[in-house]
């Protein structure tokens, strides 16, 4: 059986990914490292993995059907993963709505025979890959507001030199 790895991720407006990339450049004079595509920035929500085939398609097929209460995220924090040589960008508090959104997701995806991670949601947009130095630029650029309605699901692909990502489906907003 077939796998395709898949994520569900809240994905920026081009005018907030443009943002986004400032940031990324200004960081990079810091760290060092690799700048992700301006089009291939997202937040994730939930990382699925690979999953069968015939499932990924009964997601998609479901993904409407979820609806996600709109609300904003105040990205205004840069952080670092040691470990993945990741630098991000982020809200420096996960605000309750972004938190029940996860939660949300994770709980329906429950349904379907998928369990959430043990570690706790920790909401970032890798800007940088293989950062040279662990510390996060000092201060950051003016924080970016994110009104989000909607999520999108995502089948990704390992390519070398990347990954191609391709958006399979999308949430509805609540009413
Ligand atoms: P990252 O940017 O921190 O690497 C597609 O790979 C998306 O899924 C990225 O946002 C990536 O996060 C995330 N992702 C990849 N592997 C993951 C894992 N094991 N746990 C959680 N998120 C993961």
């Amino acid at each position: 059986m077939s796998t395709v790895r898949l994520f569900f991720a809240l994905w920026p407006s081009p005018p907030l990914a443009a943002s986004l990339a400032g940031w990324a450049e200004q960081a990079r004079l810091a760290c060092g490292g690799r700048v992700m595509r301006t089009e291939t920035l997202h937040l994730t929500l939930a990382f699925l993995g690979p999953v069968d085939a015939q499932l990924a398609d009964t997601l998609a097929c479901a993904t409407p059907e979820h609806r996600l209460t709109p609300g904003e995220v105040a990205l205004d924090h840069y952080g670092v993963f040691n470990r993945q040589r990741i630098l991000w960008a982020g809200p420096g508090n996960t605000p309750a709505g972004l938190q029940a959104a996860h939660d949300g997701l994770w709980q329906w995806l429950a349904g379907f025979g998928l369990a959430a991670p043990p570690q706790p949601f920790r909401p970032h947009i890798t800007l940088l890959r293989n950062i040279e130095h662990a510390q996060p630029p000092q201060g950051t650029p003016a924080p970016l507001s994110w009104r989000y309605d909607r999520m999108v699901l995502v089948a990704s692909e390992s390519l070398t030199g990347g990954s191609r990502y391709r958006v399979i489906a999308q949430s509805r907003p609540r009413d």
